[in-house]
């Protein structure tokens, strides 16, 4: 039987509720709303049942269904992603795994744990916590985002630039292929060359060719001392300046290195949570930058690293927090820049990355040619600059009609994707590919990477199952 998108019959639909059970079946339009519609409100999916199974048996069931019948599946974590890659756009079925939302494991002694796709990031953070480990991936949309989604994505997050993306943190993982076979990969081996290295596909594939049940993830010793500084500074290309400083008298201690221009800061500021300001005057430019050490000696690496950055004349203002609370408020006015940007209007986003080194010219010549093509808009740069990792995102002019601002927003993409491409750098640095810019990666990638891409994809899902539509 061929089946695409919302023609899914009433008896196939009675088979994949089966499955699952009635009670986690859910095909009442109001209980199905929160899953279909994603953060910014861009896309509203539609789908006949949004499944949601409770093992990693059930999932393999529904794949192995969905083979048999041809039914496209769109597995869907947390559905914090920003490039609506977990959303069913053409009425395919939702597989939430939400349910699966065990930590089956914590081995302190191997430095492991093995969660569930369905662990809520926070979930991971706490259970590290216990056993006084952590699972260093940090992102904004911790409190909802999952462990499956966050290895789909292969997240970055405000602490890349001395743990790693993601896929670094992995060591196994257990997927459920497009035909419903389970590979067990739930392995806790840091050396293991026998062949290919098949945990690497999963991850950053964003659904497309198997669905993330489990994962061996890695842990790290919990630092002894922690210090978190609030910078000013005129620009940043300085802000360039002080990242060489910090690393050469931190090293991997510098555990983050964000860049916030200072039109986000106040935007967090107005619309955010009763924050204040960290420093008496404004600035143009601003670093948030934390140090994580395994010694005592977080505040005087710190102190070291912004007085030597003073007398070099890099740093107009700073502040070190002072109490945990100082230290979270920090970090709050940070997290809210994407939702306070909200609250001006539409946003034209840019998840992009060039060379560390690059990222002063980039944002300039950027700036430049934003305002040239819209007069008014309001470029908001910030993001991981350890990284060379900057979120370029666009709030409408003031006082425009949100949805004719919007709808430049593929006109506005090849204008600063082109800024990036000249500096060889990439459309999607930590978002991933999705739905958003499925159409623009023929134009970005390798040719004969993409060819493998899609050989991969017709081997692993040749019936076009698994997320359909997205990435290639
Ligand atoms: P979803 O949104 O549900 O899904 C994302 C993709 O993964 C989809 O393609 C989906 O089909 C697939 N997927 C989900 N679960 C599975 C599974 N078990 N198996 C196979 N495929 C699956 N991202 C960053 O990288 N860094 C950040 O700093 C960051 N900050 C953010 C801040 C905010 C406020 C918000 C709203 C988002 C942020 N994001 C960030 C984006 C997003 O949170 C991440 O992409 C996150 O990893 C998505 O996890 P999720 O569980 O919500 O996945
Ligand atoms: C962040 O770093 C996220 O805060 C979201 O990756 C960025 O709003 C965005 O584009
Ligand atoms: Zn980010």
């Amino acid at each position: 039987m061929m089946t695409t998108g919302s023609a899914v019959s009433a008896d196939l639909l009675a088979r994949f509720r089966a499955i699952v059970g009635d009670k986690h079946a859910i095909t009442d339009g109001d209980e199905k709303a929160p899953y279909l519609i994603e953060e910014r409100g861009l896309y509203h999916g539609k789908t006949p049942v949004v499944l949601r199974p409770g093992s990693t048996e059930e999932v393999a069931a529904i794949c192995k269904l969905a083979s048999e019948t041809r039914t496209p599946l769109v597995p869907q974590g947390g559905n914090t992603g920003l490039v609506g890659g977990q959303i069913p756009h053409h009425g395919e079925i939702l597989v939430s795994l939400r349910r699966l939302d065990k930590v089956r494991e914590v081995d302190p002694s191997s430095n492991t744990m093995i969660c569930e796709a369905g662990v809520v990031l926070a979930n991971a953070h706490e259970a590290a916590e216990k056993a006084e480990r952590i699972f260093p991936l940090w992102l904004g949309s911790e409190g909802s985002c999952t462990i499956g989604g966050n290895l789909s994505t292969n997240a970055g997050g405000v602490a890349a630039l001395s743990y790693g993306v993601a896929r670094d943190l992995v060591l196994g993982l257990e997927v459920v292929l497009a035909d419903g076979r389970i590979l067990n990969g739930l392995s806790k081996l840091k050396k293991d060359n026998t062949g290919y290295d098949l945990r690497h596909l999963f991850m950053g594939a964003e659904g497309t060719l198997g669905i993330i049940t489990a994962a061996v993830l890695k842990l790290m010793p919990k630092p002894r001392s922690v210090e978190t500084a609030f910078v000013g500074l005129a620009s940043p290309e300085i802000a360039l300046e002080l990242l060489k400083l910090s690393q050469s008298s931190a090293g991997s201690t510098l555990t983050s290195f964000e860049l916030i221009a200072d039109i986000a800061v106040q935007f967090a500021l107005q619309h955010g949570p009763g924050l204040r300001a960290p420093l008496s005057d404004a600035h143009p430019w601003y670093v948030l930058m934390e140090i994580s050490s395994p010694r005592e000696d977080a505040r005087s690496l710190i102190e070291g690293t912004l007085e030597a950055a003073m007398e070099a004349g890099l740093v107009d203002d700073a502040v070190i927090a002072s109490s945990l609370d100082q230290r979270n408020a920090f970090w709050t006015l940070r997290e809210v820049v994407t939702p306070a940007q909200k609250c001006e209007g539409g946003s034209i986003k840019h998840d992009v990355s060039v060379p560390v080194a690059a990222v002063p010219r980039f944002i300039a010549e950027a700036d430049a040619a934003v305002v040239k093509l819209i007069p008014g808009a309001r470029p908001v740069a910030f993001g991981h600059l350890g990284d060379g990792n900057i979120h370029y995102n666009i709030s409408q002019p003031v006082g425009a009609d949100k949805a004719a601002y919007l709808a430049r927003w593929h006109e506005v993409n090849d204008v600063v994707h082109a800024i990036v491409h000249k500096h060889g750098g990439s459309i999607s640095a930590e978002h991933g590919i999705g739905f958003l810019k499925r159409g623009e990666l023929p134009r970005v990638k390798d040719p004969v990477a993409l060819d493998l891409m899609r050989a991969l994809k017709r081997t692993l899902d040749p019936l076009n199952i698994l997320n359909p539509g997205k990435v290639v």
